[in-house]
C-alpha cells in the first residue's frame, strides 16, 4: 500500500463505512482500531457489523489495496477521529477515547495536516483537543487544520446517507474549515455547510435532542390518551391534518445509541437551561416502564377474568422496526422487566430479525400469536403488520402495529 492520505481512528458503525467510502474514491486509507480481531477481519476484506452494502464496499477497498487496517496509526495528511464517546458516572460524557486517539497521532502530525473529529462530543471538545495537540507540539501552533464534522447517517441506510446527506463543518478557524470542506467535497454529494467548531458540536447534539423531544411529546400524548380513553393514533393522524402540525409516533420509549444518549451531553453541561431536553429524556424512559406495568396489569386482569394464568407474547426486541440491533432497546428492557415479575406464566419472546439470543428463547411470531392469550407489540416490525389476530386475544399495541394497519 502507498503512503496513506487518510488515517481513520475507530472502525465501528461510522468509521468503517466512511473509511470504505473514502477508499472507494481512490484515496489510501489506513484504518486504526484497538481491537485486533476487528483489524484482522477488515484486512481479510470482511466486516464485523451489519450494514447493507458495507460488505461489498470493504471487500472492494481492501482487495484493491486502498484500505488497510492496523492497531496503530501511521503518518498521513488527514486524521479522522471516529471513536465512541460513552458515559461515565451519572450521564456525564466521557471523551477519553477521543483524547487517547488524539494522543496517538500527536507525534505524527506535521505542518498543514488536517485533523477532524466526527465523534459525537460535548461542546468545546475540539478546542480542548487543539490545546492538547499544541501543548505537546508548540512548534505547530496555528499551522494545523483542526475541525469538527458530525455524522448524521441512519443505521440501515448508512452507505446512501454518508454520500448524500448535507454535512455541517466547523473549524477552529476559517482556514481549517475551508481545508475540511475541500476534503469532504471529494466524496460527499450533499451540501457542506460551514460554521465554527462549537456550533458544529452543538448542532449534532441538537439534531438528536430535537427528535427526542418530539418523540417525548408523542409519548406524553399516549399516556394522556390512555387515561382519557382516546385512541392516540387516530388523534395524531387527525392533528397532523393541520398544515403546520407534524406529531411523531408514540412507542415503547426511545432506544439506540444516539437519540437516547446525545441529549445528556447537553443536559450534563447546561443543567439549568436544558429543562425540556432533560424532561423529554425522562418521559421517554418512563414510557418503557409504563409499558411494562401495563403488561403486568393485563396479566393480573386476565387471571381475575379467566381464573387461570395467561400466556404472553412479547413481540419484538430491537430498538426500532426492521433491524436486528438490540442496543439500548426499550423493547428489550420491557421484556426483561416483565420476566422479572414472571409467576409461572408461559412467555413467547419474538424477534423476527435475529435467529437466536443468548438470554431469551425465541419463538416464531406466528406461533407466538397463535398460542398467547395476551399479545404485546413492542416494535412495529413489518411481519407483525400482516397478522390476523383472533378476537379473543388481549392486544397491547404500544407502537401502532394493528391500528396503523387498518
Ligand atoms: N421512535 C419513536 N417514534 C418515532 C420515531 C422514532 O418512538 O416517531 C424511536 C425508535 O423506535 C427508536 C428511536 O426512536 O427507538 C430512535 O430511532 P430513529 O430512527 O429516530 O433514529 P436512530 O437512533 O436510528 O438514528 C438517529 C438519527 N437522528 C435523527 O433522525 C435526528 C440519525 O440521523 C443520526 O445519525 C443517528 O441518530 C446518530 O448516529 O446520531
Amino acid at each position: 500500500m502507498k503512503q496513506p492520505q487518510v488515517v481513520m481512528i475507530g472502525l465501528g458503525y461510522i468509521g468503517l463505512p466512511t473509511a470504505a467510502l473514502i477508499a472507494q474514491n481512490k484515496s489510501y486509507v489506513h484504518g486504526v482500531d484497538t481491537n485486533p480481531k476487528i483489524v484482522d477481519t477488515i484486512n481479510e476484506g470482511k466486516i464485523h457489523i451489519i450494514e447493507p452494502d458495507l460488505d461489498k464496499a470493504v471487500a472492494e477497498a481492501v482487495s484493491q489495496g486502498y484500505l488497510k487496517a492496523s492497531t496503530t496509526p501511521v503518518v498521513a495528511n488527514t486524521y479522522l477521529i471516529v471513536v465512541p464517546t460513552p458515559f461515565k458516572g451519572k450521564n456525564e460524557p466521557d471523551i477519553s477515547f477521543v483524547e487517547a486517539a488524539t494522543k496517538a497521532i500527536i507525534p505524527l502530525l506535521k505542518e498543514d495536516d488536517l485533523y477532524i473529529i466526527e465523534s459525537t462530543s460535548p461542546v468545546g471538545t475540539t478546542e480542548k483537543m487543539m490545546d492538547l495537540i499544541y501543548g505537546a507540539r508548540p512548534e505547530l501552533k496555528t499551522k494545523l487544520n483542526i475541525a469538527y464534522c458530525p455524522e448524521r447517517v441512519l443505521p440501515g441506510n448508512v452507505m446512501y446517507e454518508l454520500v448524500n446527506n448535507d454535512r455541517v463543518i466547523g473549524g477552529i478557524d476559517e482556514k481549517s474549515t475551508k481545508k475540511a470542506v475541500s476534503f469532504y467535497k471529494e466524496f460527499i454529494k450533499g451540501d457542506l455547510h460551514e460554521t465554527n467548531a462549537r456550533t458544529a458540536e452543538m448542532c449534532k447534539l441538537v439534531e438528536n435532542s430535537s427528535r427526542d423531544v418530539q418523540i417525548a411529546f408523542a409519548n406524553e400524548l399516549s399516556l394522556i390518551c390512555d387515561k382519557a380513553e382516546i385512541d392516540v393514533w387516530e388523534l395524531i393522524k387527525l392533528a397532523n391534518k393541520h398544515p403546520r402540525v407534524n406529531i411523531l409516533q408514540p412507542g415503547c420509549g426511545v432506544g439506540g445509541h444516539c437519540i437516547a444518549v446525545d441529549p445528556y451531553f447537553i443536559v450534563s453541561d447546561y443543567p439549568m437551561e436544558s429543562q425540556i431536553i432533560g424532561k423529554a429524556r425522562e418521559i421517554n424512559n418512563y414510557k418503557s416502564f409504563w409499558c411494562a406495568e401495563k403488561i403486568q396489569t393485563a396479566k393480573l386482569q386476565f387471571e381475575i377474568n379467566h381464573g387461570r394464568k395467561p400466556s404472553i407474547a412479547l413481540m419484538g426486541l430491537a430498538f426500532k422496526p426492521n433491524i436486528d440491533d438490540l442496543r439500548e432497546s426499550p423493547a428489550k428492557y420491557i421484556v426483561q422487566k416483565v420476566l422479572q415479575n414472571a409467576n409461572n406464566e408461559d412467555y413467547y419472546i419474538v424477534e423476527p430479525n435475529i435467529e437466536t439470543h443468548n438470554v431469551f428463547k425465541l419463538t416464531s411470531y406466528k406461533e407466538a400469536v397463535e398460542k398467547a392469550d395476551i399479545i404485546a407489540f413492542l416494535v412495529a416490525h413489518k411481519e407483525f403488520k400482516q397478522l390476523n389476530l383472533s378476537k379473543d386475544k388481549v392486544v397491547l399495541d404500544f407502537c401502532g402495529v394493528i391500528i396503523n394497519n387498518k
